[in-house]
């Protein structure tokens, strides 16, 4: 308190403004000791602002001048705040344009009209032990466009090519199955979708140049095609079992920027297996997961897309067998083994040994682009990978099956 004797607000007042004291501090000490001289409190503290300023001048009820760090702080927060405002508004727009995709998508999803159809009979006229049949899909690339012009006649892709691959897939898988079957009874077709259906438009510079349809239209337009190759594949095989990861390529947002099922894969999976929902001859393994695990026998087959992998031209192969190593300490966290590691992304068809473990990377659709074929000077025959699962011994025979066929030699 102070030690002279006010004997009116006015006193206090002015001798505490003598003393020092900050005009807050004054105001509230007045009304402290001679609230009943005012009306209210802001109102006795504008009074006694009032009488400061008029005493001793405007400077008098000024706030003390803030030092150095004090104004380094409230520009912080300034900035902070607005970034934060940024960053909302960022927010609203994606949930926004997600809510649009989701509202669309609905408005098309239907279930596809149920077709009976019954597998070709095929004699067996040997009596061996049944097999499984895989089919590695991946790389499909939906939606890249080279012309035929820039790639000096090198390559040529685009729709139409892609509708006539999945045509000849098709032919290849029938021929190899119903070799097959004549020798030993195979009922089940395993799909390994691997990631990178679609193409997408913004994985690297200058991509939306080399498309020849918009992000949802390659994810439609492959998504039909998928549906009706795997409905196809009934009238080969008894049961059909779809495991699928996703890729690169179809990632939404720039790279790392969403969790990697944020993907147009994931959607074009899930969508096919609303719309064959019908058919229970087809099952789905679909996960949140960027890997998967399909058991078959016994034997267990891991599958991941593997642009996590790094690498230079063409096959990684020693960044594929450290990867291999690492997961099979990695699997352990779960108690879980695998014998088969299946690959997409390198693009070039291959299988490579281990000791414990055989490792498949799969082929691609559009072969050559711009890139590998100016940059790396390589070019890839579009293939796709099949092989046949033995309940002893594992992965016996393989096959190349090509989408488009092979150029016979000139005389
Ligand atoms: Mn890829």
């Amino acid at each position: 308190m102070c030690e002279k004797t006010n004997t009116t607000w006015r006193d206090l007042a002015q001798n505490l403004h003598e003393e020092g004291t900050p005009v807050e501090e004054i105001c509230s000490k007045v009304y402290e000791e001679f609230g009943s001289a005012f009306k209210a409190k802001d109102s006795s503290a504008r009074t006694v602002k009032r009488f400061l300023r008029e005493t001793f001048g405007a400077a008098s009820i000024a706030p003390p001048p803030k030092t150095f760090e004090e104004q380094v702080s409230e520009r912080r927060d300034k900035i902070l705040s607005s970034e934060a405002a940024k960053q909302d508004k960022k927010l609203l727009t994606k949930i926004a344009v997600t809510e649009m995709i989701i509202d669309s998508i609905r408005d098309v999803v239907r279930e596809r009209p149920f077709r009976d159809i019954k597998p070709f009979e095929v004699k067996v006229d040997r009596n061996y032990s049944e097999e499984t049949i895989v089919l590695m899909i991946s790389d499909i690339q939906a939606g890249t466009y080279i012309s035929k012009e820039s790639s000096g006649g090198l390559n040529e892709y685009n729709w139409d090519i892609l509708e006539k691959q999945f045509v000849q897939l098709y032919k290849g898988l029938e021929e190899i199955v119903t070799r097959h079957k004549q020798v030993a009874p195979i009922s089940s077709l395993h799909v390994h979708l691997i990631g990178d259906i679609v193409e997408g438009y913004d994985i690297f510079k200058g991509q939306t140049r080399q498309i020849d349809r918009e992000i949802t239209e390659q994810a439609i337009g492959v998504k039909d095609l998928l549906c009706e190759f795997l409905i196809k594949t009934l009238y080969l095989f008894d049961k059909v079992h779809v495991v699928a990861v996703p890729g690169n390529h179809g990632r939404i947002g720039s790279k790392g920027e969403n969790l990697h099922y944020v993907s147009w894969d994931y959607i074009v999976y899930k969508w096919m297996e609303s719309e064959l929902k019908q058919y229970d001859r087809i099952t789905w393994q679909i996960t949140k997961s960027w890997w998967q695990m399909d058991t078959i026998y016994g034997f267990n087959f891991l599958m991941f897309h593997g642009d996590d992998i790094r690498s230079w031209q063409g096959i990684p192969y020693y960044g594929i067998d450290r990867a291999a190593k690492n997961y099979t300490e990695l699997l352990q966290l779960i108690g879980l083994n695998y014998n088969y590691l299946e690959l997409g992304h390198f693009h070039v068809p291959s299988e490579l040994p281990g000791v414990t473990t055989e490792k498949f990377i799969n082929g691609c659709w559009p072969g050559g682009s711009l890139y590998s074929m100016k940059g790396l000077v390589t070019a890839n025959y579009p293939v796709q990978k099949l092989f046949a699962v033995h309940p002893t011994q594992g992965v016996t025979y393989r096959y190349p099956l090509r989408l488009t066929l092979p150029k016979k030699g000139k005389k």
